[in-house]
């Protein structure tokens, strides 16, 4: 088969033109030239409807941030769902059940979710290293599951793998897992079963253990924590795409920490218009030489922290920057919040 057949075959294949077909032959068969006559064609239609297409595109746009400023402070869930324990004796217990609820991401975005006490994530655990901890998981889906936490030094027989260290949580059953809090950081809980579908349908939480001796911590003004997740649910930021994220308000001078988490299948580079990040902190180990960054990504199962030092007045954008994630002609949507930085 000939060179020239090929490429016909190649160019039918793709569907495009006689027209393009006869340029490519014409001016030989490098693929450079090839690729010029597949180019886009000069606009040909009515500019009239240029422009009003063009518009709307931006209507789009204008209309999701909109949605995003209307939407402010009517998710107080979104960056507070710490879940408080019950005491016994001295022993921290933490009651979670696994169960379906319909959970909506953004407006029209309803799924069928698989989750921890009803939200996705699940409620956040925060604990002090040395703490004494049990964990009752109750199992009300419709297949087994087990719960690992990830990042934590436990004991072999509580680490949640299922046939390696111990059997399933069956439907109908509860599971108790107790052990001692031995290292401080930022940490997650999630299933370790059926887990690329349960754990991007909603089984996952994250998990703080703050040192016993704070002298070393960061004195920050508030503390928030970012749990990343994609696949199932859409790409999300504690459980919400934009435009039903919310946003970080700080007072100009403010130093945050925000806590990273990721518990999706991609990356995220999660990244900050106008201030840098200085990242403190990998998968709970606090970093003997921290580092600025604009952009940091948060690879599956990793944990970073950082500090913002809110030296800049204005509402920045902080986003995924896989645009795929966070921008479409449709707008924003997906891993994208703002930092507002106020007087
Ligand atoms: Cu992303």
């Amino acid at each position: 088969m000939s060179n020239q057949i090929d490429r016909r075959h190649f160019f039918r294949l793709a569907g495009l033109s006689a027209a393009g077909l006869g340029a490519a032959t014409v001016l030989g068969n490098t693929p450079i030239l090839a690729q010029d006559a597949t180019a886009v064609p000069a606009p040909t239609a009515d500019p009239t409807a240029i422009a009003n297409a063009a518009t709307e595109m931006d209507n789009l746009h204008a209309e999701g941030v909109q949605a995003f400023l209307d939407y402010i402070g009517k998710d107080p869930l979104f960056w507070n769902r710490r879940l408080e324990p019950v005491m016994d004796g001295d022993v921290k217990v933490f009651d979670i059940e696994c169960k379906e609820v319909e959970w909506e991401t953004t407006a029209g975005m309803v799924y069928t979710a698989m989750s921890y006490n009803g939200i996705v994530p699940g409620p956040e655990i925060r604990v002090t290293e040395g703490d004494k901890v049990r964990f009752n998981f109750t199992n009300h889906l419709n297949e087994s599951t087990a719960i690992h936490f990830h990042g934590l030094r436990v004991p072999n027989a509580v680490d949640g793998v299922p046939f390696v260290t111990q059997p399933v949580i069956k439907v109908g059953d509860t599971a108790t897992f107790e052990f001692t809090v031995r290292n401080s950081g930022s940490h997650m809980y999630h299933s370790h079963h059926n887990a690329a579908e349960q754990v991007t349908k909603g089984l996952l939480g994250a998990f703080i253990v703050d040192p016993k001796d704070s002298s070393n911590e960061p004195v920050v003004a508030a503390d928030y924590t970012m749990v990343l997740n994609d696949s199932a649910l859409g790409f999300t930021i504690n459980g919400k795409e934009f435009p039903n994220t919310q946003p970080i308000l700080a007072k100009l001078g403010d130093k945050i920490r925000v806590r990273y988490m990721n518990e999706g299948l991609l990356i995220h580079p999660m990244h900050l218009h106008g201030i840098p990040q200085l990242v403190i902190a990998k998968d709970g180990f606090n970093l003997p030489a921290p580092y600025l960054c604009d952009t940091l990504t948060v690879s599956p199962g990793e944990r970073y922290d950082v500090i913002i030092d809110c030296d800049e007045l204005g509402l920045w954008a902080y986003h995924c920057h896989v645009l795929t994630h966070a921008e479409s002609r449709h707008g924003m949507f997906g891993m994208v919040t703002v930092l507002g930085v106020v007087e």
